[in-house]
């Protein structure tokens, strides 16, 4: 079918050379490999609403547009992260409904919708990225766009109960049906969506495992998204790993994460203080190292969840601290891929405890980051979308404290024989499903070409 250029809408464009975080990484590579357009904001507030700009790039092309206070304001602080964010990832009871922030993320849409048509030949495949674009096919639609259009949701697709609370809710049917091919990251998140469907919209099944709604033809499957596995491994085999300065028999606990309340941090930070409380006193001793650089402090739930994480660490530490010892050390500060790495290798144990998390690629580079002759063992909320893949690893309830403390002396207390045998079936399935494959298996299907292996 169609052979025509990549073009890629995502909500930031890097302005770096070298582009770091998950999405990034894997889109920046989908384009240095295959050439094409990369189409996002450029992270600058114009004073009026303008056009495309380059930013000169060698394999690709990127073209950024600049948001106005008021759209940063409205589409992405107000309707998108308060909005679209608390309640896909099941909060409803943080969710704050502004019409001005709706019209706003609607406004934003059509006016990127415009912006993308203009760039558009005939024969591109157009593949969209995320909750901040739902509407964005539907409103490419409208201008007469006929190319073939993807959507990736890379956050949960949430349960009908959550989604009767969003005040869009009539429009998401039709948003999802102007597109050709919806991915989504698991199993779950298909069947959440095909039962939202059925049960909230006019929507068909037809032969061959497609939709019909407003007669539209659509497909949502499932694309678990992956790693560059090798690139991960090396990092971590090349860098320092004395970097957390801590003696040889002390354990290393690390938690990695963006500062958001579906993280499962407080969770997490009270599980630890429960283990060390009910720890043997001859067991090594064990210290928490919890990455978590912020982001959008200027939604509210966010500053909420920093100083409650930030009395909690103080208090878990005021009971179980010694004078040579912390038991929790909190960075607020993002660190550099490399000494990240090196944390992963050195860690014994990894906590990736989210309440809800569309994969989370943490899992996935711990895991690559390992030695595979003394591997680390990664605890795991069956929550998070990488439980469907990562099912060699400690899983476990992030609501279920007990139960998490004993994992935590589970973890630190097994054999290498069982380390080893879980992290060789996890690092099969992050090397099967690795980045390259996301990107192969998704664009084959969005532009009909025969199947990579499913997943
Ligand atoms: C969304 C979905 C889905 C974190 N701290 C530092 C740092 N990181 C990097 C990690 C990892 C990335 O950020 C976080 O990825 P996640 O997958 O955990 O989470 P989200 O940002 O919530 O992303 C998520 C993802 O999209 C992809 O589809 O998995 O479920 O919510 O790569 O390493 N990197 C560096 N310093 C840090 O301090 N260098």
């Amino acid at each position: 079918m169609s052979d025509g250029r990549l073009v890629v809408v995502s909500n930031r464009i890097p302005t770096d050379a070298q582009p770091s975080g998950g999405l990034v990484v894997a889109l920046h590579e989908a384009l240095e490999s295959r050439g094409g357009v990369w189409i996002g904001s450029s992270g600058e507030i114009a004073e009026a609403p303008g056009p495309l700009h380059e930013i000169p790039h060698d394999s690709y092309t990127k073209l950024a547009y600049d948001l106005t206070e008021a759209e940063h304001k409205g589409f992405y602080l107000g309707h998108a992260n308060s909005v679209i964010w608390p309640l896909f990832h099941h909060r409803a009871d943080l969710i704050d409904v502004d019409e001005e922030n709706r019209w706003k993320y609607m406004s934003v849409n059509a006016r990127v919708a415009k912006l993308v048509a203009e760039v558009l030949e005939p024969d591109d495949v157009l593949w969209i990225h995320d909750y901040h674009f739902l509407p964005l096919a539907f409103e490419l639609r409208k201008l007469g766009v006929r190319n073939r259009i993807g959507f990736f949701l890379h956050i949960t697709f949430p349960n009908p109960s959550d989604i009767a609370a969003l005040p869009d809710r009539k429009q998401l049917g039709t948003w999802i049906s102007s597109c050709d091919l919806v991915g989504l990251q698991t199993k779950r998140d298909v069947s959440a969506c095909l039962e939202w469907l059925r049960s909230d919209t006019d929507a068909e099944f037809t032969l061959r495992g497609r939709m019909k709604l407003d007669d539209r033809l659509f497909e949502v499957r499932s694309f678990p998204i992956g790693i560059d596995v090798d690139s991960f491994a090396r990092a971590a085999e090349a860098a320092d790993i004395t970097i957390a300065d801590l003696p040889v028999d002390q354990k290393l606990v690390l938690g990695v994460d963006r500062l958001d309340y579906s993280k499962g941090l407080p969770n997490r930070f009270e599980a630890f203080g429960k283990y060390l409380s009910q720890r043997q006193p001859d067991a090594p001793r064990a210290t928490m190292l919890q990455i978590a650089p912020p982001s959008r402090e200027d939604v509210e739930a966010y500053r909420d969840i920093r100083a409650e994480l930030e009395s909690m660490a103080g208090s878990v530490n005021g009971e179980h601290a010694e004078i040579d010892w912390t038991p929790i050390r909190y960075l607020r500060r993002p660190i550099p891929r490399e000494i990240l790495a090196g944390l992963y290798r050195r860690a014994d144990l990894c906590l990736v405890t989210p309440l809800a998390d569309g994969m989370n690629l943490v899992a996935k580079e711990f895991v690559a980051a390992q030695d595979g002759n003394n591997p680390g063992v990664l605890i795991l909320s069956h929550f998070a979308g990488a439980a469907e893949q990562l099912d060699e690893a400690l899983m476990v309830n992030p609501y279920d404290i007990a139960g998490m403390a004993k994992a935590i002396d589970q973890a630190l207390a097994m054999s290498l024989h069982e380390r080893h045998a879980r992290w060789l079936s996890m690092m099969r399935v992050i090397r099967e499903t690795d980045i390259s494959w996301w990107t192969d298996s998704y664009l084959r299907a969005l532009r009909g070409q025969p199947e990579l292996q499913e997943a």
